[in-house]
């Protein structure tokens, strides 16, 4: 599957530094799709007071992971990553229903961060494979999507468990970056 990504990536920022951003609450599936992706050593660090980072980094471009939601006191250390972000992936547990709201809550509060204004956003509506989990379109409303201004976004069904989707979503996401010139 590096294959695949490699294919997908490698020409899309020269030798400019990039960044994809994948964010979504605790659970969600993250560190998952992380793995799932197999693009390289995940290295794990706890830059500051106490929100752990996940890094895999594909020639020059970056790919961060850490949950949201939880203290307030360290989220303005949020920001050194926020430079550089051309992507954010938004990872929800669509089986998850009591914490959509929150998931929906701190999504816009991301989008709504000035040094991430530019970035393209792909949305995984994960855990398909669950029971009761929501599908895209209900996904769409709880997150109150159509809401989004300015920007390109798509949702994608995923399985991380059964690696469904993602790869679908990633290619939408190479190709949105390819028309926006990124
Ligand atoms: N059934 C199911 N479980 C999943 C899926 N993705 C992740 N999980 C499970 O959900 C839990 C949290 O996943 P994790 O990747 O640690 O979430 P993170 O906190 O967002 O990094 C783990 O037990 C995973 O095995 C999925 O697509 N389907
Ligand atoms: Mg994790």
């Amino acid at each position: 599957m590096g294959i695949v990504f490699t294919r997908l990536f490698s020409s899309l920022f020269g030798n400019k530094e990039a960044r994809i951003l994948v964010l979504g609450l605790d659970n969600a599936g993250k560190t998952t799709i992380l793995y799932r992706l197999q693009m390289g050593e995940v290295v794990s660090t706890i830059p500051t007071i106490g929100f752990n980072v996940e890094t895999v980094q594909h020639n020059n471009i970056k790919f961060q992971v850490w949950d949201l939601g939880g203290q307030t006191s360290i989220r303005p250390y949020w920001r050194c990553y926020f430079p550089n972000t051309q992507a954010i992936i938004y990872v929800v547990d669509s089986s998850d229903t009591d914490r959509l709201v929150v998931a929906k809550e701190e999504f816009h509060a991301i989008l709504e961060e000035e040094e991430l204004k530019g970035a393209v956003v792909l949305i995984y509506a994960n855990k398909q494979d669950l029971p009761g989990a929501l599908d895209d379109a209900a996904v769409t409303e709880a997150l109150e999507l159509h809401k989004i201004k300015n920007r390109q976004w798509a949702i994608f069904k995923t399985s991380a468990i059964k690696g469904e989707g993602l790869f679908e979503g990633l290619d939408w996401l190479s190709n949105s970056l390819k028309s926006g010139g990124s």
